[in-house]
């Protein structure tokens, strides 16, 4: 067979001499042709310097300093870190008080949908009936990672077709971006520009950018106006259960993800990964038995927990190295996480294909291809319709003791 020999950053390669290939139905794959005459420059300047091939041990050695000092960079910036490389989430700026009341002011809600943080406050917003209230606008990630606000009056793409939500415009200040909406405040504003943001529409202010006090409040601070006001996510008798789950869930799972995602050494990862299967492990015996984390009653914490199984096999488990196991091999987690999913509510808040892109086409330092993986199985619309038999689990006396280990 005749051939001639070429080079990819140095490397030689054969090539096959062109020949008329004739259709073959069996054949599902076939590698492209390099064109000849048309060089790549790369290969070309690698001639240039090295001659035919470039040492493969400089190769990868000027290649890994390199990409290593620029990850490192990027890293930074994404995810800041403390000496031993372990994540550090930035603390939100703009919290709630009980000393600092809210009266019925125009509220607006800045969200995006790949966002766990701010996916609880679309669920709380929706289960309580607030949506005629509490307008929302809805961010996309650009392509640094920023949000902005795009008009969605392209063709929504096959996957998308039933899905009931999608990013908007800014419905409240007209901006093109997040970064601008805080940046009307007065005084400007020089932090991170983060989604869930409750934000004053009179005033123009920012009220609350940390999720979880968002949701406290929807469950408990609009029951004159919410049409579902007789549901309560957060009962007193087991508002210390909620919050012992929340700690527990909060660290090793919510934020346990980014842990193992953002590691920016190995023994961060080991310790965060390790974290997370422990709690995960436990979870899914407690829900054994319980059909939520509270017994029967569903919570502010099972809302929390939901938002991140929803993304783990689409995203974390895959891109944030969570891989020891997929959520779908854990019966009980994957069975509490289909029961959340088919309440009909909760399902229109979730966009799994604005998830996966938000994650895999932005996350540009753990994924600068930007190739959005195939849907894995068990992460479908019909898997997740499955039914889950998790009301025949033993009902508890809702003040009843749950141990949370
Ligand atoms: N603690 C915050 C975290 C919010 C957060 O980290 N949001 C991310 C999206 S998942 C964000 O908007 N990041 C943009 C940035 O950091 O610039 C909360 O729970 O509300």
């Amino acid at each position: 067979m005749s051939g001639t020999t070429s080079s990819f950053l140095g490397s030689p390669l054969l090539l096959p001499a062109p020949r008329a290939t004739a259709f073959n139905p069996t054949r599902l794959h076939s590698t492209p042709q390099m064109s000849l005459n048309n060089p790549n420059p790369i290969t070309t300047l690698t001639k240039l310097l090295w001659g035919q091939s470039l040492p493969p041990n400089l190769l990868i050695s000027t290649a890994r300093t390199a990409w290593s000092a620029a990850w490192h960079l990027m890293m930074s910036q994404l995810a800041p870190s403390d000496p031993t490389g372990t994540y550090t989430r930035p603390t939100s700026q703009f919290r709630l008080s009980p000393l600092n009341p809210l009266s019925r002011q125009n509220l607006h809600l800045y969200v995006g949908l790949p966002c766990p943080w701010a996916h609880r406050t679309l669920i709380v917003r929706a289960l309580k009936g607030l949506e005629d209230f509490i307008a929302v606008s809805i961010a996309s990630p650009g392509e640094d990672g920023s949000w902005e606000f795009k008009d969605y009056n392209c063709p929504i793409p096959l996957q998308d077709k039933d899905m009931m939500i999608v990013p908007s415009l800014d419905k409240a200040c007209g901006r093109k971006t997040l970064k601008e909406v805080y940046n009307l405040m007065r005084g400007g504003y020089s932090g991170r520009s983060t989604v869930p943001m409750l934000w004053d529409v009179d005033k123009k202010e920012v009220v609350c950018n940390e999720s979880y006090d968002i949701i406290e409040l929807f469950n408990s601070g609009f029951n004159e106006i919410s049409a579902d006001n007789g549901l309560d996510l957060s009962p007193t008798p087991l508002k210390k259960q909620i919050d012992d789950w929340n700690r527990i869930i909060y660290a090793n799972v919510n934020n346990g993800v980014y842990r193992c995602g953002f590691a920016q050494s190995q023994e961060a990862y080991d310790i965060a990964v390790n974290e997370l299967f422990g709690a995960l492990d436990m979870l899914d015996e407690h829900l054994g038995n319980y059909r939520y984390l509270c017994g029967d009653t569903l919570t502010l914490a099972d809302v929390c927990l939901f938002t991140t199984l929803i993304r783990f096999d689409l995203v974390y488990n895959v891109l944030f190295k969570c891989t020891k196991k997929k959520l779908i091999e854990y019966p009980n987690l994957h069975g509490y996480m289909r029961d959340i999913y088919q309440i009909p509510k909760v399902a229109a808040t979730c966009n799994l294909g604005a998830i996966m892109d938000g994650y895999y086409k932005t996350l540009f330092p753990l994924n600068p291809g930007s190739i959005r993986p195939i849907i894995p199985t068990g992460c479908e619309n019909e898997m997740l319709s499955k039914p889950h038999n998790r009301e025949s689990l033993p009902t508890v006396k809702k003040d009843a003791e749950v141990l949370v280990q």
